[in-house]
């Protein structure tokens, strides 16, 4: 007997349009208690958490209601002098994940010259390793998730020069499989997030030639469910964060148009929480600024106008980017 695909049945009173004001309560109150019980076990995600929020607000076009100042001194703070790297919270030790949305942050603000650019730097490079490869902090975890988080950090500081780049190529390339996903290290079972990071990183690298572009494509669009959600890899369950994961490698291959966007529109708008605001993972779960990040950026590269529009390749708002005249790498037919 053949086994049933994993899925959702999406309601037929799930919500069709997109509920804006609702996002932007839900996005603005979230985590402003100190002293609720979830605010204190989200301290290790604190700076990679408000790069989430504030970029959603961005994308809701809602950028001048959040205490700018407040947020940099805050950043300022997270960041360890003697390494250089940007910890998740005041007296966290650094890591380069809260290094990069802490950069990310201040990108979108333009004040990048409020932290110490040259240790953020020095940080990254401490990071790299002899086959090319980096590490998440100074405890040696090896993962391609890394290798898109040193080079995007570095590019919004205009400082890829700084690393080995051709190892950091090989490394990436070391980690495709015959299905043209990637893994977080060679011989890796494929994965929809760090299919993203691996195609992130090329596109930073301008070196998205090396890619398997129709057979990785064929595979991506798999990750399609008949409830039209996406998963990372075969065999589990959708979720709306992979909605971005997905669609941003599509659109970097240049083949978004492969996948079914109404379907999945569809399962992205049935996520939001029609009483809080807020996308969750899957329809009815509790929503998060994770997800709703996630969701609001897969909607905007299907075009939906009342979202700003976001690069595929940073996750960061398009007007950003060429702001700071960056143009990553897009496969166009
Ligand atoms: C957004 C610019 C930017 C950078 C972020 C950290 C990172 C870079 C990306 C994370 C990508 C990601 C989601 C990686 C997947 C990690 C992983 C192996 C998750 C486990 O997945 P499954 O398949 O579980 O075991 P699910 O939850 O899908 O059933």
């Amino acid at each position: 007997m053949a086994t049933p695909i994993k899925d959702v049945i999406l309601k037929e009173n799930a919500p069709t349009t997109i509920l804006f004001d609702k996002h932007v309560e839900f996005l603005r109150e979230y985590g402003k208690n100190e002293d609720n019980f979830e605010f204190g076990m989200t301290d290790y995600l604190r700076i990679s958490g408000m790069y989430w929020g504030l970029t959603a607000l961005e994308l809701l076009n809602q950028t001048h209601s959040t205490p700018q100042d407040e947020i940099v001194t805050y950043i300022k703070n997270c960041q360890d002098p003697e390494s250089g790297g940007i910890g998740a919270c005041l007296g966290h030790d650094p890591h380069l994940l809260h290094t990069l949305s802490a950069v990310q942050i201040l990108a979108m603000y333009d004040k990048l010259d409020a932290i110490d650019v040259e240790g953020v730097i020095r940080y990254v490079v401490a990071l790299q390793q002899p086959d090319g490869s980096f590490t998440g902090d100074k405890w040696g975890e090896v993962d391609t998730r890394f290798s898109l988080c040193a080079v995007a950090t570095l590019s919004l500081l205009k400082r890829l020069d700084a690393i080995n780049a051709e190892g950091a190529v090989r490394f990436v390339e070391s980690c495709m499989n015959f299905d043209g996903g990637f893994g977080s290290r060679p011989l890796s079972e494929s994965h929809a997030g760090l299919v993203y990071c691996c195609l992130g990183f090329l596109s930073i690298m301008n070196r998205l030639d090396i890619v398997k572009r129709d057979v990785l494509a064929w595979w991506l669009c798999e990750r399609q469910l008949p409830s039209g959600g996406l998963n990372g890899r075969p065999e589990k369950l959708p979720d709306v964060c992979y909605s971005w994961w997905v669609l941003s490698s599509l659109t970097l291959l240049g083949r978004l148009h492969w996948i079914s966007a109404e379907q999945l529109k569809r399962f992205i708008l049935a996520c939001q929480d029609t009483e809080t605001g807020g996308f969750a993972d899957r329809p009815g779960d509790v929503p998060d600024p994770y997800h709703s990040l996630f969701a609001l950026a897969a909607l905007s590269l299907l075009g939906q106008h009342e979202i700003k529009t976001i690069n595929p390749t940073y996750c960061m708002p398009q007007h950003v980017i060429d702001r700071m005249q960056l143009s990553p790498q897009i496969l166009r037919d």
